[in-house]
C-alpha cells in the first residue's frame, strides 16, 4: 500500500466527519438517525479520496444497507485498489444515551488483505505486546489461558484484569475468571475499544475475552496489528442459516481460528474518532462555528501511533 501522511489524513478526516455527524444525535435516543448521519458523512468523505476502494466490512449486505454496503465501491475510481472496513458508529446505544466510548472507526489495507467477516458473532481473545507468541488459544479454555498469561507476566492470576462484555452468554467465562480471582472490567457495549485496551498498559487490561461482532473483531485486529499485540478470533454461529451465509461469503473452514495475520494481512491504517468522550479519545466538542475532534491514528509500516486533534469549521 502506497501511503504518505497526507493520504492517511484523508482517512482521519473520514472518521472525524463520521463522528461529527453522529455527535449531532448524542442523547437524542435515536440510534438509527445517529448511525445514518455517521454513514452519510463517512461515505461522502470516502468518495473524495483518490482510490479504487471496496467496502469489505460495512453496514450490511447490499439488500439490507443502502449505503456503505459490503462490496460497495468508494473513492474517485483513480489510484490504488484498497479494501476498507468501516464501523461508522461503533456504539449506537452510547450515542443515543450520550454515554462514553462511542467511536467512528475505519481500517484500510491493500485489496484482498482484510478478512471479509460476515455480520455475526465472533469469539475473541486478545492480549498486549511483548508476550511470548501463541500463549493464548481459544481452545485452551479460560483457566489455561489465564494461567499462561499470569506465568508470562510473572504475576498471580488474581493480579490480572480481564475485560468482557456484560452478557449472559459470558456467564461461564465469568465464573472461571472469578474462580481464579481475576478482576473483571465489564463493558456494556463497544468491544473494539474493549479489545484495543489490551494494547495500552495505562488502561490496566491484561486480557480481553468473549463473544462480540465479527466485523468489530476485524477492526480491532487491525488496531492490534499496528500495536504488536496478539488476538485470536473464531466465528460463532447461532444457527445453520448463519453457517450458510458464511459459506456464501467464501468462508471455507467454518471452525478456523483466525490470528491477527489471518484477519489483516500486510500493511494497515486504523482510525477511530471519539463521538462521546471515551477511554482513548475525547468526543466531538461543538462550539458555534467550529468543532473539535480527537482521533486515534495507527499505521503498521510507519509505526504511527498518535492522537490527532482537529479544530474544524462546521
Ligand atoms: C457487539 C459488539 C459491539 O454491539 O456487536 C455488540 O462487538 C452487540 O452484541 O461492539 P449483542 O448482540 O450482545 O448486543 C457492540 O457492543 C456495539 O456495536
Amino acid at each position: 500500500m502506497i501511503v504518505d501522511k497526507s493520504f492517511i489524513n484523508l482517512f482521519v478526516k473520514t472518521t472525524v466527519r463520521g463522528a461529527y455527524g453522529a455527535s449531532l444525535f448524542r442523547g437524542k435516543n435515536d440510534k438509527i438517525s445517529a448511525d445514518k448521519a455517521a454513514v452519510d458523512e463517512m461515505r461522502n468523505e470516502l468518495n473524495k479520496i483518490n482510490m479504487r476502494g471496496t467496502i469489505v466490512i460495512g453496514e450490511g449486505e447490499m439488500d439490507e444497507a443502502p449505503m456503505l454496503y459490503i462490496n460497495e465501491k468508494v473513492g474517485t475510481n483513480k489510484g490504488e485498489e484498497l479494501d476498507i472496513a468501516v464501523d461508522p458508529l461503533e456504539g449506537t446505544n452510547f450515542t443515543a444515551n450520550n454515554l462514553p466510548n462511542a467511536l467512528s472507526v475505519l481500517a484500510v489495507s491493500k485489496k484482498g488483505n482484510l478478512l471479509h467477516a460476515p455480520d455475526m458473532y465472533m469469539e475473541k481473545i486478545a492480549i498486549g505486546k511483548d508476550l511470548p507468541k501463541n500463549i493464548i488459544d481459544l481452545d485452551s479454555g479460560v483457566k489455561e489461558n489465564i494461567k499462561l498469561l499470569a506465568e508470562a507476566k510473572n504475576v498471580k492470576t488474581n493480579e490480572l484484569t480481564a475485560c468482557i462484555l456484560k452478557r449472559p452468554r459470558h456467564d461461564s467465562i465469568i465464573k472461571s475468571l472469578k474462580e481464579l480471582g481475576v478482576k473483571i472490567s465489564f463493558i456494556t457495549d463497544g468491544d473494539v475499544s474493549g479489545v484495543v485496551s489490551v494494547a495500552f498498559p495505562s488502561k490496566k487490561i491484561d486480557i480481553y475475552l468473549g463473544i462480540g461482532g465479527a466485523p468489530e473483531g476485524v477492526l480491532a485486529a487491525a488496531a492490534l496489528k499496528c500495536l504488536d499485540c496478539q488476538m485470536q478470533g473464531r466465528l460463532y454461529f447461532q444457527n445453520p442459516d448463519e453457517k450458510n451465509r458464511a459459506i456464501k461469503l467464501g468462508i471455507k473452514d467454518l471452525d478456523k481460528k483466525y490470528n491477527i495475520e489471518d484477519m489483516v494481512r500486510g500493511d494497515v491504517i486504523f482510525c477511530a474518532t471519539g463521538v462521546t468522550d471515551g477511554d482513548f479519545v475525547k468526543g466531538i466538542k461543538i462550539s458555534k462555528d467550529f468543532y473539535d475532534s480527537e482521533t486515534l491514528v495507527l499505521h503498521k509500516s510507519t509505526k504511527i501511533n498518535k492522537i490527532v486533534k482537529s479544530h474544524t469549521k462546521r
